[in-house]
């Protein structure tokens, strides 16, 4: 790549600092699949006690992490209810197919958020014909809704829904942080009604590697055995979990700056002609922005900006996406809109 300036494809780009890299270095180690490293032992705890959980283990991804939790919870043949751009059922390779063999039902959601009659509707009476619905899987906040929050009500309204009809409730809660920043909550309190939650490392909390899968005992022992199954049993991953024990002790807080980094970005966007921003979904760290200059492809767009040394992803053909994080500054975002501004109004 030639000299990149401003990485703004994903919050999952961000580089370890030295600190991480210095506690990485001291990090005591031992074989975790006899559950011996002590790094990864106290990050476990450290992750269960944070969501106020019994349990939690650590996994390579995000996708890994979501995909043991599928399996974990359902049987073969079941069906998983999922809102239609979530990553569980869009971006994970097929894996709820493939591996836990679930039936996806899935609800198109407004800014990747569904509501409490659409999670009705969804649920089907029993009937012979019928699968069983076995999950709910929800995704805090939405990455393709655009970093959508769902609030403490709205989530708590849901799983009762999807308890009361025996569904098991997990959050793919890769940016779970963000959010629970957003809303100016204790996460512990944001998760109370879900039953597992996955959460990452290495996205806004600017660890190198690793997520979290967070539950109760039972589902721990048994995702455990999982992560195995799939060659996700560690050896001495202290060595990661120090990163993850940092960005977990202190980089909650600043997620904040991402935000406020987003919504100028946003901002931004929304006096340059021939882009549109909804900036009333704009809340955490993702901003979506569409092509409306009918003249040029979002992949010129694309190519422009990496010309300019700016990185970013497209979407669809109108879309793309711009995630703020901790190797992002105000600087960054100024050159980033002076530089869409020239090529939109050229
Ligand atoms: N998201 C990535 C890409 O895979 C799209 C990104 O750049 O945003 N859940 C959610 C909501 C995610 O956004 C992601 C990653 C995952 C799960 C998977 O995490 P990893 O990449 O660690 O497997």
């Amino acid at each position: 790549m030639g000299n990149i300036l401003v990485d703004l494809r994903s919050d999952t780009v961000t580089k370890p600092c030295p600190i991480m890299r210095e506690l990485m270095a001291k990090a005591e180690v031992g074989d975790d699949v006899y559950g011996e490293d002590p790094t990864i032992n106290k990050l476990e705890e450290l992750s269960a006690r944070k969501l106020n959980k019994e349990a939690a283990l650590f996994v390579t991804s995000g996708t890994m992490g979501n995909q043991i939790a599928v399996l974990t919870h359902t049987s073969r043949g079941d069906e998983i209810i999922l809102e239609a751009s979530s990553h569980i059922y869009a971006f994970e390779v097929g894996g709820i197919a493939m591996m836990a063999g679930v039936m996806p039902n899935t609800i198109t959601g407004n800014n990747g958020k569904i509501s409490p009659d659409q999670l009705r509707k969804a649920i089907k009476p029993e009937n012979i014909h019928y699968p069983k619905a076995t999950l709910l899987c929800l995704e805090n906040t939405s990455n393709f809704g655009g970093g959508t929050v769902t609030t403490l009500e709205e989530m708590d309204e849901l799983a009762n829904i999807a308890k009361g009809n025996g569904l098991k409730v997990h959050i793919d809660g890769a940016r779970i942080f963000n959010a629970a920043v957003y809303l100016n909550i204790p996460v512990s309190d944001l998760v109370k009604s879900a039953d597992s939650i996955m959460f990452c490392l290495s996205k806004g909390l600017g660890a190198p590697v690793g997520s979290m899968l967070v539950g109760s005992k039972e589902f721990i022992n048994k995702a455990r055995k999982y992560r195995k199954m799939l060659g996700g049993g560690l050896r001495q991953a202290g060595i990661l979990a120090a990163a993850g024990i940092y960005a977990l002790e202190n980089l909650v807080e600043r997620l904040q700056e991402d935000h406020n980094l987003a919504g100028k970005l946003a901002r931004g966007l929304s006096e340059i002609p021939g882009i549109k921003v909804n900036i009333g979904t704009v809340q955490t760290n993702i901003v979506m922005a569409d092509l409306t200059k009918s003249d040029l492809d979002v992949n010129n767009l694309v190519e422009l900006l990496k010309q300019k040394g700016i990185l970013v992803n497209s979407v669809n053909e109108k879309r793309i996406r711009f995630v703020t994080h901790r190797d992002i500054s105000t600087e960054n975002i100024d050159y980033t809109l002076q530089v869409i501004k020239q090529i939109l109004v050229s």
